[in-house]
């Protein structure tokens, strides 16, 4: 029997995007962050709904850390919505067409971030139609993903760390956590892990993160004097971009580095591996280019064996983490939690998604509506 191509789709095609929401609000933080790249008390958030022509809504959020940059980003998303509404909810050939229509203004930075948080959003209203959760949908299955707690450690008064290190570890039954360093001085991120380890011991897993503060000489220096203490990993030492430096690093060091919360799309992760500049990456589903991004990304970390966190956006990262074949350390933060109804949260170290169908990235209306901004255009 000969088969005779058709021009009717139907059996094969993806829903339609019907029209696209893009909101922002600020939310506080219960510690506010303290780190090489700002402080921040409150967490600027672009919550994005798109909803399909029968009636299904997805949603996903991004954030933009500063409240200066939120006018910029739902810009570019309503832009981008725009450009989608009749188009297929197919999170593949949207990525590809958004990605060459934005290339004029830049590839990464908003472009991505914009094409990012519709993606998430594409990718929840597709797992919602499917009556499945999306680490199922992507072809894995919902368990526990092991967990470190990021939601303090900042670099504030070292004489608080002990404290907030064994409010840390009880609040969801973590023996992993992180610390901000990058102080001036040796003495001060020495006092910094040694309070840390004063208030919950030594065998915790501790990561500490540079926040890209220190100059490469000076980070050789710092990370071999770092080098007998047992830390985890040793994240951003220098700025995130230096290729050549972080592989002058990379051989010189024995504790293992952390980079990739900057990367903007899956091409920079080889990049940064083609120069043999990586022992642990992370990506960040805003930077990286949502789902489909992160997907990407970790058919490229499983190529070399590099072991796959994520940053940020914890409710969606327990969800791709499952489906990742170097899967690694899920970043637990609470912040998107004074606007998420019925939010996953962690336990005996472990974040797990609900089961339900989709990202578990649903709006408490009442709580956006308290803290919704409008920012200026
Ligand atoms: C971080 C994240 C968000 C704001 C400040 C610092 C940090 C991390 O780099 O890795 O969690
Ligand atoms: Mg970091």
């Amino acid at each position: 029997m000969v088969h005779v191509a058709t021009t009717d789709q139907s059996p094969g095609a993806a829903p339609t995007i019907g029209s696209v929401r893009a909101r922002a609000v600020s939310v506080p933080l219960r510690r506010p962050v303290i780190a090489g790249i700002g402080r921040f008390n409150e967490w600027p958030l672009v919550l994005v709904d798109v909803c399909l022509r029968g009636g299904t809504v997805g949603h996903g959020y991004v954030a933009p850390y500063r409240a200066g940059s939120v006018g910029a980003v739902l810009a570019e998303i309503r832009d981008l919505g725009s450009i989608m509404a009749g188009a297929s909810a197919a999170p593949h050939d949207r990525f590809l067409t958004e990605a060459k229509a934005l290339n004029v203004v830049g590839a990464g930075g908003i472009s991505l971030i914009a094409i990012a948080a519709l993606d998430m959003a594409i990718w929840d209203a597709l797992a919602k139609e499917a009556g499945k959760p999306l680490a199922v949908l992507l072809g894995g299955t919902v368990g526990p993903v092991r967990a470190y707690n990021s939601n303090g450690l900042w670099r504030h008064e070292v004489s608080t760390l002990s404290t907030e290190a064994a409010d840390l570890a009880a609040e969801g039954g973590f023996s992993a956590m992180k610390l901000r360093l990058g102080s001036e001085r040796l003495a001060d991120d020495l006092a910094a892990i040694e309070a840390v380890r004063q208030g919950v011991g030594s065998d915790i897993d501790l990561m500490v993160d540079f926040n890209q503060t220190l100059g490469l000489g000076d980070a050789i220096r710092r990370c071999r004097d770092l080098d007998p203490l047992g830390l985890y990993w040793l994240e951003e030492p220098i700025a995130y971009d230096n290729v050549r430096g972080y592989a002058d690093l990379a051989s010189k060091v024995r504790t293992p580095l952390q980079i990739g919360e900057n990367f903007y799309g899956p091409r920079d992760l080889f990049t940064f591996l083609q120069a043999g500049a990586v022992h642990y990456a992370m990506a960040d589903l805003m930077r990286i280019g949502g789902v489909t991004g992160w997907m990407r990304t970790a058919a490229i970390a499983d190529s070399s064996g590099v072991q796959l966190s994520n940053h940020l956006y914890p409710e969606i990262s327990a969800h791709v983490l499952r489906v990742t074949p170097t899967a690694h350390w899920l970043e637990w933060v609470d912040w998107a939690l004074p606007i998420l109804r019925d939010p996953i949260v962690p336990g005996n170290g472990h974040l797990t998604a609900s089961g339900r169908p989709g990202t578990d990235v649903n709006w408490d209306e009442a709580a956006v509506a308290k803290y919704e901004i409008m920012p200026t255009p």
